[in-house]
């Protein structure tokens, strides 16, 4: 990504955009080249009024940041992380060593192998220190949101609502799209 593309997203990424309140999610991407995969993410959270904070910390360019935000996450109350991260994605590995909240990791695209390395750093977690790992591409970012949602909603009724809403418009478009194929041609 150049210097010039990647301006716009960072200014788009950040975390006043999103809703009100002291942030629930910590979103955290391992370089700023990672932010445009973010953006789902980021609106899907919005979307449920889930208050998150974003940052850009590197398991490998600044480990002691990586150490110090995992170890302050729960204290500082958000109630889960998600880390999104491209190559060889220890961030939401390194994450998960130093804190007892669930953390989502998201393998970023990339252009050597297609995410495939990012997937395996990610997920090839040993035993204890889980990775909830999403998928790579498109729907990953999207899915990392709504498992922080289905997390959050074990203590928040409102919210589950809105999580029952959203299924049931996913059905709906289902069915619409199924009815359209089955229509008599006019
Ligand atoms: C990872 O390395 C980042 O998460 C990113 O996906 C990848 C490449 O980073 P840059 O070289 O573009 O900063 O740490």
């Amino acid at each position: 990504m150049s210097e010039k593309s990647k301006t716009p997203s960072r200014r788009d990424l950040r975390s006043d955009k999103g809703a009100k309140g002291s942030p629930l999610v910590g979103v955290v991407m391992g370089s700023d080249s990672d932010a445009e995969a973010l953006r789902p993410c980021l609106d899907t959270l919005t979307e449920f009024g889930i208050p998150y904070e974003v940052r850009v910390i590197s398991a490998h360019r600044t480990p002691d940041a990586a150490h110090e935000y995992a170890r302050a996450a729960a204290d500082r109350g958000l109630a889960c992380l998600i880390a999104a991260a491209g190559g060889a994605a220890h961030l939401a590995g390194v994450l998960a060593s130093l804190t007892s909240l669930p953390v989502i990791g998201i393998p970023i695209q990339t252009s050597s192998v297609g995410g495939i390395d990012s997937l395996l750093s990610t997920v090839q977690m040993p035993a204890g220190v889980p990775v909830a790992t999403v998928a790579i591409g498109k729907a990953g970012p999207v899915n990392a949101a709504i498992l922080a949602a289905q997390i959050l909603a074990l203590a928040d009724a409102g919210l589950r609502m809105k999580l029952v809403a959203y299924k049931a418009r996913l059905a709906d478009r289902v069915a619409e799209a199924d009815r359209n194929l089955r229509k008599p041609d006019a």
